[in-house]
């Protein structure tokens, strides 16, 4: 492993022979507290794009300024990519995050539980954006990782985000039954503590309680560790 200091300039110099008013300081980004993770992946790769772009067609000097760019990129938040894949193999990348639509069923604690053994969480969502993107994706009822288990009624996500904090909420309305989440009581008498898109009935495009036993698919997310620039 090169020593720091040479990487760094590697990513100054050797990278390729851009003016210096065209090349990105990497090492000022990593102690920059005001930018996530994924803000300095992309800013990285944005810089490391155009410092390419400015050197020759040259093949062979090509694939050693890809190395040395993936080298720098691999400072910045200690991760080391062994290739340019955005999402691991049966996951999706939407902008920024991989997704993962399970093909079995499973509980609503198994179905967290599995998300987390894969370092990811039931999926958030945030804003219609995510909504619609998720909707588009499956054909039937998934678990997602909204949940009113601790507090009935206080419905908040995997990160403890709560409805009225992230400002959008898509349950199912009714026009003369209760609206959802209405905590249903006949299948099991805990109620309904756990949300879902869609129910066994279809209307894939809004939120449904169900009791945390029941068996459906699930959808996990988790940050994209190199995401692509037409990704974001
Ligand atoms: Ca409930
Ligand atoms: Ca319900």
């Amino acid at each position: 492993m090169p020593h720091l200091m040479e990487l760094k300039d590697a990513g100054k110099f050797t990278l390729c022979d851009a003016p210096s008013d065209q090349q990105h300081n990497v090492s000022n980004l990593q102690s920059d507290p005001e930018k996530s993770d994924d803000e300095k992946l992309l800013h990285n790769y944005n810089a490391a794009k155009n410092c390419l772009s400015l050197c020759t067609a040259d093949d062979e000097k090509l694939l050693h300024n890809y190395n040395a760019a993936k080298n720098c990129l691999s400072l910045c938040t200690g991760f080391v990519s062994t290739s340019c894949q955005p999402c691991e193999e049966g996951w999706t990348a939407h902008r920024g995050k991989c997704y993962f639509f399970s093909s079995k069923k499973q509980t609503w604690f198994e179905s967290r539980d599995l998300c987390v053994a894969s370092k990811a969480r039931l999926v958030s969502i945030s804003n219609k954006e995510i909504q619609d993107f998720l909707v588009s994706k499956i054909k039937e009822t998934h678990w997602i990782g909204l949940n009113d288990l601790e507090t009935e009624g206080h419905w908040v996500w995997m990160n403890s985000q709560t409805l009225s904090e992230t400002g959008v909420q898509f349950w199912h309305m009714r026009v003369s039954w209760p609206n959802e989440p209405d905590n249903w009581k006949e299948d099991d008498p805990s109620g309904e503590n756990c949300a879902s898109l869609g129910n066994f009935d279809g209307f894939l495009n809004e939120w449904f309680d169900n009791s945390c036993r029941m068996q459906k698919k699930f959808i996990c997310e988790k940050k994209n560790t190199f995401p692509l620039i037409d990704d974001i």
